[in-house]
């Protein structure tokens, strides 16, 4: 504790007066030990006063708008301007999805943002043998410029900001809201918004088997990237020198850390890790020829923001004095413009649960308020039925309407100041303890050579997981750690009470069959047979070759922009490129012992021991699973986390790749000699891969095999009725690792067959 005079008058002795308070509070225990606390990353004192703050140089002298920009990027902050309200959506085809838009702008949203479907993130067109089972799923499906001309009709792409959130097909995608744009008559110049383009970051987590259905992609954790990460940078490169040119007004990246934190990241770890990659983003440029001038004022950032209000609020804070500090001190920019990290905030997707829905509302209004206390740009807030499946028109108003009654009904922009909280004793102490941890974190990730380096090493890959599998054995074990209740899961479970409400919400159903006839017809018909195909193959030859030859004169975007023009499909440019570098099959491996250690010793953990030395005693070898995902749902937290946790507690794990076809999956269980498959799926693929897997494993002699499944599988997705009967167990949303063991082996134990 230091003294000066940001103190504000505060001494030892006023705080000896107040322990002495406390201390009879605490009937006779120290109130420094009764009454602190940790938060996920920080140990916390029951009290904050001036002096906890004097030893900080700009306490007190710092302004928003100003550098280190700890208050805020904009001097006026939302008394000038408010955040914009930006939904992210997309479902089944471009039409939907375009009407869906129009409404929601109708409606008080203020800027787009598109989920595209699986197959589009990993570079496939609808028609591909591999991706059927996807195909407008989890996001809508865009194959062309056709798909990406009706997806923005009538939206002025002039005026209104686009956010795109795509990774791996980043080329294609980009290049084709380019022309489509050209085509409706806006300049490329005039082009505001953003792309996703943020090859390195880590995706979102799931509770056991849950997870929402949105298509997220990176290295990390193993996502949808499609080529090798050296490849991968060069493309975010090329975007990067593509936009500076072209697109002055964009912003070619949006550093992510929303999925580090939904994948088991503390907020902390998710501040280190997306500054860390940032600062590669930089580097990366340099390497496409820019200065960092060019290039700094357009990155733009994007955080998760979870349930512990205060850290998310300081998260935001020390983000943007750490990133001013950082790139002042290593890349010496001469524009001020560089230092200035902006930001969108999404409310957490781990944070819904399944079991009583209504409670998301509230707990996305809570998360709301953090990012917008925290000075966020820009803002999603999910909608209470995602943990279930994606979200119907109205629980998507509901979100909408989170944000106008924040923004319209509370004072908080109009009636208001800039960075109201700034100033607390608690805030600025802890923003100043997040952001030395967050260098601490950065330092290390520095020596390795950088984040495309650790990534390789497959170091923050593995911390976010320890920190994943810490998380959910202290919510199996009921320790209720702080942070670690869910009212209504592992506290105050009302059972079958719903006091009265719908049990069975009305969700969002796709007709799948439906959007894959229409993308094939109009591939097949109005795409392959009109396009001039000499022309289209010399396209993508050219870009095959600049792929090949690592000439960074040839910038991919613009040969990527001239194949679009001429109608070459998003699988034909990802096949160009992949036939240069190959799609990438990123290591697997998994965390083991920290589900046990975390977990401690219980009643359950016990039961579990003695079923699995029964089994073994019985059968002569260890209970055996794969867990596989099959499709292109790379949403593999659950599948993750269910795998440690089993293997903790006894069995043995095979984890599959991810993107695997029924058919290799059957395989891969007959070559393991598995008791039990696992099929874990956030993306709603599984109505037509689950009946296929059954086939095929009956095919292959496997039918005696015990099929279970996780994940996001809404009950009353009523074309699931005849399969879910074969299915011998669902493990929902919340689901304690420990029960599902002793379910299975039970199972295998009795000899149930599916
Ligand atoms: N006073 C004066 N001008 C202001 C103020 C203010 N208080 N606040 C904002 N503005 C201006 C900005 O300077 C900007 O104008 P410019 O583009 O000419 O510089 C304009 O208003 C828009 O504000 P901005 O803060 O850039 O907000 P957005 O356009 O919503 O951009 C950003 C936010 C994070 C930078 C962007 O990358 C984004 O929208 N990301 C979303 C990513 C996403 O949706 N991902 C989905 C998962």
């Amino acid at each position: 504790r230091g003294y000066a005079s940001a103190a504000g008058g505060a001494t030892e002795q006023n705080l000896e007066e107040w322990k002495q308070r406390a201390g009879k509070e605490a009937k006779g225990r120290d109130p420094w030990q009764a009454f602190s606390s940790t938060n996920q990353d920080i140990h916390l004192m029951p009290v904050y006063s001036g002096l906890d703050v004097a030893g900080q140089p700009d306490y007190g002298s710092e302004f928003p708008g100003v550098y280190p920009y700890t208050r805020g990027p904009y001097a006026s902050m939302y008394t000038g301007r408010p955040w914009t309200i930006r939904q992210y959506a997309g479902f089944s085809t471009a039409e939907e999805s375009n009407a869906f838009y129009r409404k929601a702008l109708a409606a008080g949203q203020q800027g787009t943002s598109i989920a595209f479907d699986l197959p589009t993130h990993r570079g496939y067109d609808s028609d591909h043998p591999r991706v059927s089972g996807d195909v407008g799923m989890a996001g809508v499906a865009v194959d062309s410029v056709e798909d990406m001309k009706i997806l923005f009709d009538q939206i002025p792409l002039d005026r209104m900001s686009v956010s795109m959130t795509m990774n791996g097909a980043v080329l294609p995608v980009m290049a084709m809201f380019v022309v489509a744009a050209e085509e409706q008559g806006v300049a490329a110049a005039k082009l505001q918004g953003t792309i996703q383009n943020d090859i390195l970051k880590a995706r979102r987590r799931e509770r056991p088997w849950q997870g929402r259905g949105k298509a997220e992609g990176e290295f990390m954790v193993r996502n949808t990237y499609i080529y090798p990460p050296h490849p991968s940078m060069r493309i975010v490169g090329d975007i990067f020198a593509y936009c500076s040119r072209h697109l002055p007004k964009f912003h070619p990246i949006s550093i992510s850390g929303y999925h580090m934190q939904e994948a088991g990241a503390t907020p902390g770890l998710e501040l280190a890790f997306t500054l860390a990659d940032g600062l590669e983003y930089i580097r990366c440029a340099e390497q496409a020829g820019l200065t960092v001038d060019q290039v700094a004022p357009r990155l733009s950032f994007f955080f998760a923001i979870g349930m512990d209000f205060f850290s998310e609020v300081a998260k935001l804070r020390a983000a943007r004095r750490l990133w001013a500090r950082l790139v002042k001190e290593k890349f010496g920019p001469s524009d001020e413009k560089s230092l200035v990290l902006r930001t969108h905030c999404q409310t957490s997707g781990y944070s819904l649960t399944a079991q009583e829905p209504y409670n998301n509302i509230i707990r996305t209004t809570v998360e709301a308020m953090a990012a917008v206390m925290g000075g966020t740009q820009s803002l999603h807030t999910n909608s209470f039925d995602e943990a279930i499946a994606l979200p119907t028109d109205f629980s998507a108003k509901l979100a909408r309407n989170t944000q106008l009654i924040l923004a319209e009904e509370t004072g908080i922009t109009k009636a208001c100041v800039a960075d109201p909280l700034g100033g607390s004793f608690y805030l600025e102490a802890l923003t100043s303890q997040m952001e030395a941890a967050a260098e601490e974190v950065i330092r290390e990730v520095e020596q390795m050579g950088g984040m495309t380096e650790a990534i390789i090493s497959g170091l923050p890959k593995l911390k976010i997981e320890e920190c994943a599998a810490r998380q959910q054995a202290h919510i199996d074990s009921n320790k209720q750690a702080p942070l670690q209740v869910i009212v209504g899961v592992n506290k105050y479970a009302q059972g079958d009470d719903n006091g009265g409400a719908p049990r069975e919400l009305d969700v969002r159903r796709i007709d799948n069959t439906m959007v894959l006839q229409r993308q094939q017809e109009r591939l097949a018909q109005s795409l392959r047979a009109t396009r001039d195909e000499a022309a289209v193959q010399a396209a993508l030859a050219a870009l095959e070759a600049a792929a090949h030859s690592g000439n960074r004169q040839h910038n991919l975007m613009e040969l990527a922009v001239q194949a679009a023009r001429l109608r070459a499909t998003v699988g034909d440019i990802s096949a160009a490129l992949e036939k240069a570098w190959g799609r990438y099959e990123a290591g697997g491996g998994m965390s083991t012992g920290v589900y046990n250690k975390a977990l401690g010793t219980s009643a359950q953990m016990e039961a579990v021991q003695r079923v699995v030395a029964r089994f073994e005693a019985e059968v002569g070898r260890h209970p055996r699973i794969l867990i596989a995902k099959m499709g292109q749902d790379g949403h593999d937290r659950g599948a993750k986390v269910m795998a440690t946790g089993l293997a903790d507690l006894g069995f043995d794990v095979d984890i599959g790749p991810l993107f695997m076809t029924p058919h290799e999956v059957a395989r891969h269980a007959v070559d393991a000699d598995v008791h039990v498959v696992g099929v874990s799926s956030q993306a709603a693929g599984h109505g037509t891969l689950v009946p296929e897997l059954m086939r095929e494993l009956a095919a292959q002699g496997m039918g005696h095999v015990l099929v279970v499944c996780g994940g996001i599988i809404p009950k009353q997705a009523s074309g699931l009725r005849r399969w879910r009967a074969w299915v011998a167990a669902f493990y929902g949303p919340g689901t304690r690792v420990p029960a599902a063991a002793l379910d299975m082996i039970g199972m295998l134990l009795e000899g149930k067959q599916p």
